[in-house]
């Protein structure tokens, strides 16, 4: 099961105490006790992995380590290491402790969650010419500390959908970094995965069968994704008797659940089309036009049509930035 509500809680490092110190070497006499180190800070990393949520499930506290105390001889103490966190993209953080919300939308985008204490000064610091062998310092300060709600609300520029075993997760594969399930029966991925081309992040949205929006199966619970995502590749396998019905059962489920995803941009493709004779495949291409659906003809043996496809991403990447 896909982890998408998680609550942790996060601890900065506290800061390291300043130091009382002096020095004996004639030459230079006096206060030489240096500063704490600040403590390590809490961040969040936004990757691709959607199931990055899931080791929260077994460790839910997460403290940062302390600066060091300050030293003799002004060697100021260590700075704290900080921990960083990583989560999917598309989780939205929950600030309890502030009740303040976050959210990470980019792939390597970095939030600064809980900053460290600060260190203390040491008396080196409190030196003046009224007292200068000063016997002050001051405490390292503690760091912030927040309980932390992660919600995942996945979100992608692109997302591939279809009836499964119609080669969404290979074309994910093809197409990106990812590594979804492929398999030659339904059902084989359980668990939309993500992968990113350049700096689109795919989805693919497994699980979508007639019924899905009135709960049936899995694909409900993922169609709540689909509304986040700009753009839909509608793939439609070569190997359907009627790639039209097909089509269509989709859409109705799309429908269903909400208008809002009818009216996403969407792109059509025929999948598999090195399964089937060029005839064949004019033939398909041709009931699709007569309604209307212009779909083009893929496969993941043929790289001229993955490049057609990646043509199609760039062009997406561009009116993304326009
Ligand atoms: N011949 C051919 N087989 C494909 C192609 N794309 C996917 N497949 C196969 O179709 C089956 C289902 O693919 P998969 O990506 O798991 O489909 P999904 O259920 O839509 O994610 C697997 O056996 C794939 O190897 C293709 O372009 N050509
Ligand atoms: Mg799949």
């Amino acid at each position: 099961m896909l982890i998408d509500d998680i609550t942790i809680k996060v601890s900065a490092g506290r800061g390291g105490d300043g130091a009382v110190a002096f020095t004996k070497n004639k030459m230079s006499l006096g206060p030489s006790g240096a500063s704490g180190g600040d403590g390590g800070r809490i961040y969040l990393e936004g990757i691709t992995d959607l199931e990055a949520l899931r080791p929260f499930r077994y460790k839910k506290e997460f403290v940062a380590q302390d600066g060091g105390r300050g030293g003799h001889r002004l060697n100021d103490g260590a700075t704290g290491k900080d921990i960083t966190l990583k989560i999917p993209v598309g989780t939205v953080i929950h600030n309890k402790t502030l009740d303040k919300d976050y959210e990470i939308t980019k792939i390597g985008e970095k939030l600064l969650m809980a900053k460290g204490g600060h260190g203390g000064k040491g008396n080196f610091l409190f030196r003046s010419s009224h007292n200068t062998s000063p016997k002050q310092f001051q405490r390292g300060l503690s760091g912030q500390s927040y309980t932390l709600r992660l919600e995942l609300k996945l979100i992608a520029d692109v997302g591939l959908i279809g009836l499964p075993n119609v080669g969404k997760s290979s074309l994910l594969n093809e197409l990106t970094n990812a590594k979804s399930r492929v398999a030659n029966y339904p059902f084989t991925t359980l668990e939309p995965n993500l992968g990113s081309y350049y700096e689109l992040i795919l989805a693919d949205i497994p699980g979508l069968i007639e019924g899905a929006s009135r709960g049936r199966g899995l694909g409900i619970k993922f169609l709540r994704h689909i509304e986040r995502t700009r753009v839909l590749f509608h793939l439609i396998s070569v190997e359907s008797e009627n790639p039209l019905r097909d089509y269509k059962a989709i859409r109705v489920e799309l429908k269903n659940y909400s208008e809002v995803l009818l009216g996403k941009k969407e792109y059509a493709f025929l999948s598999k089309s090195d399964l089937i004779s060029t005839a064949e495949l004019k033939k398909k291409i041709g009931v699709l036009k007569k309604s209307k659906i212009a779909a083009l003809p893929i496969s993941i043996h043929d790289w001229e049509s993955i490049k057609m496809v990646e043509k199609i991403l760039n062009k997406i990447i561009k009116d993304k930035k326009a």
